[in-house]
């Protein structure tokens, strides 16, 4: 940390957040306090994920979850972790995860500021847990949406309407992303003290960079657009990374550049990656980045959103790329 940090004043996420917080002089603390329940339980599941293969976190549930899905047991306790982390926190109204069926509602009384609603996916990536590969944690965040009656419905705005969202990265090190619709900011987690570090306080996509993120596996079961895509980029001597944890596919990208796809397939006609728990909060990051996220020919965060856990399919990463992917798309 001391050469990450050299040169740059030492704040920790806490300070960045308060230091925030500060320029809005009719705030109540009640965002803050979302965000740091979120990187609380995030540095909970960070020290568990350490552990994997000495404790007993490893391997699954015999359980599934809402979508039909092997519950690992990572899964079960990173879920509890962020729902007490969320759930004593009092601006919270809602906490809607990606694997519990229902939104959870904490409070019904919207009388006073708008109430936060908070969604997540917890653990995803989580059967990389077994072979000590990246998982992450993805969330984001909405506010009361007053022209809905019940406090619940609130979970179903569309991504533009999102006040922040971020991805924690449990690789090598924990890193935490986050945008709170000013840019993007990257934390490393310095587990000697405890506190995420501020990094980066502008994270900027590359334009461009010849590398797409795909399961090509798939490419078969496909729209032939996709094909005649991965084709052309082939010919134009295009590399391929393929993580299959959203969050280390989509750091990569942030970082490095390119584009990460997740088509529709014969399998998961709608795309197999769900809109309110990863696509949406991914490309709200990605924009505030400088880069692009489509689904199809649809901008994802203009999608308004029928179902809690509805799939959509992703393009998303740096703009050229994301154009590129596109010319053939939306022929
Ligand atoms: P999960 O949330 O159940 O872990 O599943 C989502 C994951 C994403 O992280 C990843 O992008 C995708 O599934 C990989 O899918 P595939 O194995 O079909 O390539
Ligand atoms: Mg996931």
């Amino acid at each position: 940390t001391e050469k990450l940090t050299a040169g740059h004043n030492l704040t920790s996420l806490q300070t960045f957040l308060l230091s925030e917080e500060a320029k809005h002089p009719h705030a109540t603390g009640a965002y803050t306090m979302v965000l740091s329940a979120l990187s609380l339980a995030s540095k909970f599941i960070a020290a568990r994920c350490r552990r994997a293969g000495l404790e007993d976190v490893l391997g699954s549930m015999n359980s599934e979850n809402v979508q039909g899905e092997n519950q690992q047991k990572l899964d079960v306790i990173a879920n509890e972790a962020l729902i007490r982390a969320l759930g004593s926190r009092p601006g919270v109204a809602v906490i809607a995860s990606e694997e519990d069926e229902e939104p959870i509602v904490l409070s019904r009384d919207t009388s006073g500021d708008r109430p936060y609603v908070v969604l997540f996916d917890p653990l995803d990536g989580s059967s990389n847990l077994d072979v000590c590969g990246g998982i992450g944690t993805i969330f984001s965040i909405l506010q009361h949406d007053r022209r809905t009656s019940r406090v619940e419905d609130s979970a179903l705005q569309p991504g533009v309407r999102q006040v922040g969202a971020g991805y924690v990265l449990y690789g090598p090190s924990t890193v935490f992303v986050l945008t709170t619709g000013k840019g993007v900011q990257m934390f490393v987690l310095d587990p000697a003290i405890g506190s995420f570090l501020l990094v980066n306080d502008d994270v900027r996509i590359p334009e461009s960079n010849k590398m797409y993120s795909m399961n090509s596996a798939n490419l078969g079961e496909c729209d032939e657009a996709y094909r005649d895509y991965v084709d052309w980029a082939n010919g134009e001597g295009y590399s391929m990374r393929y993580v299959g944890t959203m969050v280390a596919d989509v750091h990569r990208t942030l970082m490095k550049g390119g584009v990460f796809l997740y088509p529709p397939t014969k399998k998961s006609p709608k795309g197999k990656l769900r809109l309110m728990y990863e696509a949406n909060p991914m490309a709200m990051l990605i924009e505030q980045a400088g880069g692009k996220a489509y689904s199809g020919t649809q901008r994802t965060m203009e999608i308004q959103p029928d179902a809690v856990h509805q799939r959509v399919p992703v393009i998303l990463g740096s703009p050229n790329e994301v154009d590129h992917v596109l010319r053939f798309v939306s022929k």
